[in-house]
């Protein structure tokens, strides 16, 4: 685009580079000449208040970790897997309704009570299965989070973020996360 701009216009570009040499320049005059920054507080006007970072929402189905990084992750060498440990912290059962991922290359199965439900994937077509897996106070259980790093082709080469979400008859979902940085 530039390089036909040029051709048919050959003084376009350096009309161009000084209009904007001028604008810095004379933008530099007026920022020099202004007044210094104003300091003297405004009486009645109270500084605005620092933002706290935002507090730990107190979970009944809380997960010792809720973040992982697989770290790099060779398409080559196949699928890789991480359990993240979850925990009814309540004091009365609470029910996973769903589980369910953010994209096709991820699997995540709820291992508990010697018992595994079924690896989920990614909600396709409104479709998303219902679990239904009960926790009592105290209990807990694993999620076993599946990953193929091969699943987009050469497209999924990079840094990769995805999300497991589980719905709950009682709280907001809880999402667990996961990166990897995904090599031929
Ligand atoms: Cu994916």
């Amino acid at each position: 685009m530039s390089a036909t701009l040029e051709s048919r216009f050959p003084a376009a570009r350096k009309v161009a580079v000084g209009a904007v040499v001028v604008a810095l320049v004379l933008g530099g005059l007026v920022v020099a000449a202004r007044p210094g920054p104003a300091t003297k507080a405004v009486p009645g006007v109270e500084a605005a208040p620092r933002i706290e970072a935002a507090p730990q929402v107190s979970r009944i189905l809380a997960a010792k970790e809720s973040n992982f990084d697989f770290g790099t992750v060779s398409m080559a060498a196949g699928k890789v897997t991480h359990r993240y440990w979850i925990k009814n912290t309540g004091g009365s059962p609470i029910t996973i309704r769903k589980l369910y991922t953010s994209c096709m290359c991820t699997t995540a199965a709820l291992v508990k009570a010697n018992r595994k439900y079924d690896p989920y994937g990614m909600p396709g077509h409104g479709f998303m299965p219902t679990i239904n897996a009960s926790m009592a106070p105290n209990e807990a259980a694993m999620v076993e989070v599946v990953f193929d790093p091969a699943a987009h082709g050469p497209a999924g080469i990079g840094r990769i973020d995805r999300f497991v979400t589980l719905q709950t008859d009682r709280e907001p979902p809880l999402e667990l996360a996961f990166t990897a940085l995904v090599t031929p």
